[in-house]
């Protein structure tokens, strides 16, 4: 059951509300998509199985990625997948790494298709695949762009009015300011509505120290305050809210050392690890350091939603904090299988693998092919 042709192709998706904007002033105006497509024999003579996968940065300052490069590395990884065998998920990210190194970003769309390729030809949807089904769903945030307060307030009682539980208030810049946004959000919302503060790494560790002084009287977690995990973790003695890591978690040993250190939960990317193989792998290091975690990416469409949805199903319930729903931040889509996010919550798709049935048409061309 080889893997007799890679394709790749690009989807921009522009963001249905509008400019994204996080601390520093860095504004994003959509998703700009890399769709991998890997055809595979099915063992049966002349039938033919696909598996999919995506991947898309934020903009080109959010994390050590960006668009451009991951087409230019697709270039180095596609010819590296022709004619592994379908159904070995792990060796195919093995093969990605000996032909590129680093890089996790531009490899996390190969290694998604390879785990769809593989949970479709074993006939099961990607949870269950992984190892486990926990819940109906996965409990979705809301991020709200950094505006004004008031900006910020209408934004997030609309997304309330939509079913979104939990809100990302989007802070990082100055203190005062950020407390005001807090508290116009706060104010905006009725009880039960769970809060994040994400400063995206904006603070310089004093400002993170006064915002944390001036709002001890609300109840948010406290998300990425600061640049680096050195600044970040400093802040834990000076935070009663739950710490959260989400730029700073790369690898297996920020994992460990987030743990060790006492911060309380994690955010795992598939972008930033390089996939679902490591995702997974962080995932289940977290859990079992006792950490609540979010398995989450930085965009895309229905085809990374779908994959999010089944990481996160995957994960104990009683550990995990939340994801988001990327189809329904864009105009466009990329294909059909997700259930309805009623109730503020991801379900996964039932069909095997990712379960989504990819519209070729929204993809136009291929921007390269081999095999
Ligand atoms: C809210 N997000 C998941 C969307 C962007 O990709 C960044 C990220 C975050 O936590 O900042
Ligand atoms: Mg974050």
């Amino acid at each position: 059951m080889p893997i007799v042709r890679v394709a790749c192709y690009r989807q921009e998706q522009p963001f249905r509300d509008g400019p994204y904007a996080v601390s520093g002033g860095r504004v994003s105006l959509g998703f700009d998509s890399l769709v991998v497509r890997l055809t595979a024999a099915d063992g049966t003579e002349g039938h033919l199985i696909e598996g999919w996968g995506e991947m898309s940065p934020l903009g080109t300052t959010y994390d050590p990625a960006f668009a451009g490069g991951a087409r230019a590395a697709a270039l180095e990884l596609a010819p590296a997948l022709v004619g592994l065998p379908a159904d070995q998920p792990l060796a195919l990210k093995r093969s990605l790494d000996r032909a590129l190194k680093g890089h996790p970003y531009a490899k996390s769309a190969f290694d998604m298709a390879g785990w769809d390729l593989a949970a479709r030809l074993a006939k099961r949807p990607l949870a269950e695949f992984l190892g486990g089904r926990y819940g109906e769903g996965t409990a979705l945030y809301r991020s709200l762009s950094q505006e004004g307060p008031e900006a910020m307030a209408a934004r997030a009682r609309k997304y309330w009015a939509e079913g979104y539980r939990r809100l990302q208030v989007k802070v990082g810049g100055d203190p005062l300011e950020d407390e005001a946004r807090l508290r116009a959000v706060a104010a905006a919302l009725p009880a039960g509505a769970v809060l994040f503060c994400d400063a995206n790494g904006g603070y310089a560790v004093g400002d993170a120290r006064r915002f944390l002084g001036r709002t001890a009287d609300l109840d948010y977690v406290f998300e990425q305050p600061c640049a680096t995990y050195r600044e970040s973790v400093s802040l834990r003695g000076h935070c009663p809210h739950p710490l959260v890591l989400d730029e700073n978690i790369v690898d297996l040993e920020s994992v460990v050392m987030a743990a060790l250190d006492g911060v309380d939960g994690i955010t795992i990317k598939s972008a930033r690890a390089g996939g679902v193989t490591p995702a997974r792998l962080l995932r289940d290091a977290a859990v079992e350091l006792g950490l609540k975690v979010t398995v989450e990416d930085t965009g895309g469409s229905d085809l990374d939603t779908a994959a999010m949805a089944h990481l996160s199903l995957s994960t104990p319930a009683e550990r995990r904090q939340h994801t988001v729903d990327f189809h329904n931040w864009v105009t466009v889509s990329n294909g059909s299988g997700l259930p309805g996010t009623e109730g503020g919550l991801l379900r996964a798709p039932t069909g095997p693998g990712l379960g989504i049935a990819v519209d070729l048409a929204s993809l136009g061309a291929p921007l390269l092919e081999v095999g």
